[in-house]
């Protein structure tokens, strides 16, 4: 593959929620092709799709084998997000194909997210706001938290960017810190546990920020949570696959654990019912990083990767699956 000719024109897919920030991004020698869901991908003729050399992936739409196939001539994915467990990166190794993604632009932003929802759920926040727009407060006081950050340990479960980024605040804030990941984290030095389970039974707070995808898959299941204890706390910003999310309720429901905080569910935007009902949770829709400032970074880092690629540059960010081997 080689740098876009002067006066070519390169077409590029926009695949995914609406983002304005990332089509403007695309001026005078591309052509851009957006479309949100994969039912609306139907539409586009196969002609286009055979000139289609760029793809941004502008959110957590499947970008799975059967969907990449109808671009035989895609050079570069350039995915929104750190997580990337949505692209079929080994289908783009195959092929030749660079995939990148969106890391370090939105790791403190994450952090703050998690260390924001760890606190909510422990001191019970959103119903002590509720209290106070229900009038209740004239009439009685709101009850003491049973949670509280100040006598806990924290397992964190992932100790990449954003895991390093919420340790150091929490040890700022003085909640002693241990970690699971499958390998030590090079210069860390809070205590490793390569086995979970061992973490769990010592621990009582966890917060899992790992990638989805098999490797994680249904990590945190009724063992994990029963080894956790009563006073459990659950923290979830990584991905929905991670939680057996049937036994976390049933965990939640029991009372094997005490409470949990959650960014992310199995089958979003869907959250059971269940779920919603329960009193002993903090429920955000999948916002760990969505501030405009971040979200503006991360739109610009999808351009800059496929601009930098048709410029015939490096790819700023690719995942470590698809490395750049020149063009
Ligand atoms: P990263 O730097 O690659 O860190 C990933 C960490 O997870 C590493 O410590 C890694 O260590 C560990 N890990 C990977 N597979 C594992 C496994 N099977 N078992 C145990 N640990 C495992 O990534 P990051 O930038 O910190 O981002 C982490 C993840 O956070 C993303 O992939 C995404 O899923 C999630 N995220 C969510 C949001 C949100 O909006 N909620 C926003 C940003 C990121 P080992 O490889 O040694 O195991
Ligand atoms: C985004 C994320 O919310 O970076 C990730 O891995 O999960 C988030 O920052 C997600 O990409 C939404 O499209």
């Amino acid at each position: 593959m080689a740098a876009a000719n002067p006066g070519e024109t390169i077409d590029v897919l926009v695949y995914g929620p609406h983002k304005p920030k990332v089509i403007a991004g695309f001026p005078g020698r591309f052509t851009t092709h957006v479309f949100a869901t994969r039912n609306d991908l139907e539409r586009l003729s196969p002609e286009i799709a055979a000139r289609i050399r760029g793809i941004a992936v502008t959110g957590l739409v499947q970008a799975d084998r059967k969907m990449l196939e109808q671009f035989p001539k895609v050079e570069m994915i350039a995915s929104f997000g750190v997580g990337y467990d949505h692209v079929d990166f080994r289908y783009a190794a195959e092929k030749g194909i660079i995939v990148t993604h969106t890391p370090e632009v939105l790791t403190e932003e994450v952090a703050d997210t998690a260390l924001g929802l760890l606190i909510a759920t422990l001191r019970d926040f959103i119903n002590a706001d509720r209290f106070v727009r229900a009038g209740k407060w004239d009439t009685g006081s709101f009850p003491l938290s049973a949670g509280s950050l100040r006598d806990r340990t924290v397992g964190m479960v992932g100790m990449g960017r954003i895991g390093q980024a919420i340790a150091r605040r929490l040890a700022a804030s003085l909640v002693p810190v241990v970690y699971h990941s499958r390998n030590p984290a090079p210069g860390v030095t809070y205590k490793h546990y390569p086995d979970l389970m061992e973490m769990a039974k010592e621990v009582d707070t966890l917060v899992l920020i790992t990638p989805g995808g098999a490797s994680t898959e249904k990590m945190i299941n009724a063992e994990v949570l029963k080894a956790l204890g009563p006073r459990g706390v659950v923290v979830n910003v990584a991905r929905g696959s991670v939680v057996d999310e049937p036994a976390l309720i049933a965990a939640l429901k029991e009372g094997t654990i005490q409470a949990a905080g959650l960014d992310v569910f199995a089958r979003e935007p869907h959250v059971p019912e269940e779920l919603r009902k329960l009193p002993n949770v903090v429920l955000l829709p999948h916002i760990a990083s969505a501030s405009v400032t971040t979200r503006d970074a991360m739109d610009m880092l999808v351009v800059d990767n496929l601009k930098a690629w048709f410029d015939g540059k490096p790819p700023l960010t690719p995942v470590p699956e698809t490395p750049y081997k020149g063009h």
